[in-house]
């Protein structure tokens, strides 16, 4: 058991013992996950607890006649991403038009009951977007805070034909009542409760409308919270920019390994977050290159080419690393 668990893990521990059906388990489980430190002492920890996660899921599916699993979706890919918004925003046609799947969009409310996830190619990568139920005044599905909290970030979509800037409130609000909020907020306690901080990107859908007054006061207001891009989910217009800021918005780092004298494996990258070190890129090759790693040579970021780099250098996007024990 790692040392450095913080109290409010104990405490959502205790309502974990005191729940009684799969649903409150379920929660007390997922806040425990989101509340645990990050480095490689809790991966044993945290691969227990995404186990009864979802054994616990799955019988709250069977208990609601839920057809297929669909409380939670195991990550795929380089990233998961989570679109959320109001009734009728287009995220489902965004999904539908940016990755492989196909959920339904129609042009009535609440069309989507189930989240459904998607790949969508960025370069030589794949991210994953899982389309939601709409966010609105009522309380939310009680398994879409566990989709939120677990994504690596949130796309909010904003229907900019329909008060785009209430929408974001009634969003924002949603959110706040899950205990999740965006933009340069720490995670921490706020009136004891925990808050968690999500990378988010904020779309302005619809733009083929023309309300480019809406889409002006979404960046006016929300600009410095969050980047704001405007699109059309339904016409294509913005889709290919917005692969990149999705990426953008994730902040990780495609970091490549090579063998001395061979080249580069330039279609599988090591997946890291900016800031990563050479040190954590040989960790997360092999556990023991943490303590075997003599020296390693880095190539790329315009910059380095095959010279010799210490185990605190920071990596860049593109980096290629040649570990040697
Ligand atoms: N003009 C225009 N219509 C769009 C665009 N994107 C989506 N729509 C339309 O808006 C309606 C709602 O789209 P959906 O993708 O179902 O919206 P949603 O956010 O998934 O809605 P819920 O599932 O109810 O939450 C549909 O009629 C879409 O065709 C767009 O970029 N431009
Ligand atoms: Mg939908």
């Amino acid at each position: 058991m790692p040392a450095n668990l913080p109290p409010q893990y104990f405490e959502a521990e205790k309502r974990f013992r005191a729940a009684k059906s799969p649903e409150e388990k379920v929660m007390a489980l997922e806040e425990m996950l989101a509340i645990m430190p990050k480095h490689k002492g809790t991966d044993h920890l945290k691969a227990d607890l995404r186990r009864k996660i979802a054994r616990l899921t799955q019988e709250a599916e069977k208990k609601s006649g839920a057809k297929r699993a669909s409380m939670l979706i195991e990550k795929e890919g380089a990233a998961q991403v989570v679109v959320v918004g109001m009734p009728n925003a287009g995220k489902s046609q965004l999904v539908a038009s940016i990755t492989n799947a196909a959920p339904t969009a129609a042009e009535y409310p609440f069309t989507t009951q189930r989240a459904t996830p998607g790949m969508m190619d960025f370069e030589n990568i794949k991210i994953q977007l899982v389309d939601t139920p709409p966010l609105s005044e009522q309380p939310a599905e009680w398994w879409l805070r566990n989709i939120i909290i677990r994504a690596d970030g949130i796309v909010i979509v904003v229907d900019l034909g329909s008060q785009p800037l209430a929408q974001m409130e009634t969003i924002l609000t949603q959110l706040a009542e899950m205990r999740v909020g965006i933009g340069n907020i720490k995670a921490g306690e706020e009136d004891g409760l925990i808050l968690h901080p999500k990378k988010a990107l904020i779309i302005g859908n619809k733009v083929d409308l023309g309300n480019s007054e809406g889409y002006l006061a979404l960046r006016n207001k929300y600009a410095a919270q969050a980047p704001v891009s405007a699109a059309s989910a339904k016409q294509g217009n913005g889709l290919e920019p917005l692969r990149y800021e999705i990426f953008k918005m994730l902040d990780i780092i495609r970091v490549y390994t090579k063998a001395p004298g061979k080249k580069a494996e330039l279609d599988d990258p090591i997946i890291m977050a900016r800031g990563s070190t050479l040190q954590d890129a040989a960790e997360d090759v092999h556990k023991d290159f943490r303590a075997r790693l003599k020296y390693a040579r880095i190539w790329g970021s315009g910059k380095h080419d095959g010279v010799m780099a210490k185990r605190d250098h920071v990596l860049e996007d593109g980096d290629i690393i040649e570990l040697h024990m």
